[in-house]
């Protein structure tokens, strides 16, 4: 599947919604790729979600799963995003092996180019805008590292932070070729909605 269009990334955090309802939702609305976030929850629940998630994602959306590789290997996801902080690229690639998706969040261009030289799958850039869903994200960096980002690389970038409905315009002009947003889509009143308005945004297919 391609890596373009609306890539939307469970946070069971900020909204006490039913997870497998919201990326039904996602889903509904277009998403082309699904992250499955979850940070604080026990293992045997992670697996039995993540497996959920992964199950009505096949065929409609790539799957991936934040930092936990072996939670991605054991429920067959098609991938993982990484942080700067988590496990080398090369490492992962090892237990994932080449044809798993791995993505790599960067913050400037010399972490990209090194994400590139190291066999990234595609590149989430960040933050863009101030975001409130994150507290560790960071000084927002605007859309100029987008571009700058898509001048020196040829990584799919996947833009994130603080990303909503205002303002993605910018985003895409810049040359993101997937938009995240998280609060904007998680804590809206109509989900698929929320999501076929970035989707049509960033050319992914549309609402069925
Ligand atoms: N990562 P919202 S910002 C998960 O900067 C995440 O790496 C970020 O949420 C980063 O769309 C972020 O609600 C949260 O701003 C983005």
């Amino acid at each position: 599947m391609r890596l373009q269009g609306f890539y939307f990334i469970t946070d069971s955090k900020i909204s006490d919604k039913n997870i497998l309802e919201t990326v039904g939702k996602a889903l509904e609305g277009g998403a082309s790729v699904v992250q499955y976030r979850e940070k604080e929850k026990p293992i045997r629940e992670l697996l039995t979600e993540a497996a959920e998630v992964r199950r009505i994602c096949a065929g409609k959306a790539s799957f991936l799963v934040n930092d936990r590789i072996d939670i991605a290997l054991a429920v067959d996801a098609d991938g993982v995003h990484l942080g700067q902080d988590d496990m080398p690229i090369h490492l992962a690639r090892k237990l994932l092996g080449e044809k798993k998706i791995i993505g790599i969040t960067v913050h400037n261009v010399s972490e990209a180019l090194e994400a590139e030289t190291r066999g990234a799958d595609y590149l989430g850039v960040s933050p863009i805008y101030a975001t409130g869903t994150k507290a560790d994200a960071g000084e927002p960096a605007g859309v100029k590292l987008i571009r700058e980002v898509r001048e020196n690389t040829g990584l799919p970038i996947a833009a994130i932070g603080g990303i909503t409905k205002e303002n993605i315009d910018p985003v895409v002009e810049a040359g993101a070729d997937m938009v995240c947003a998280i609060s904007a889509t998680i804590c809206a009143e109509d989900i698929a909605d929320a999501v076929e308005y970035f989707a049509k945004k960033t050319g992914s297919k549309t609402k069925k």
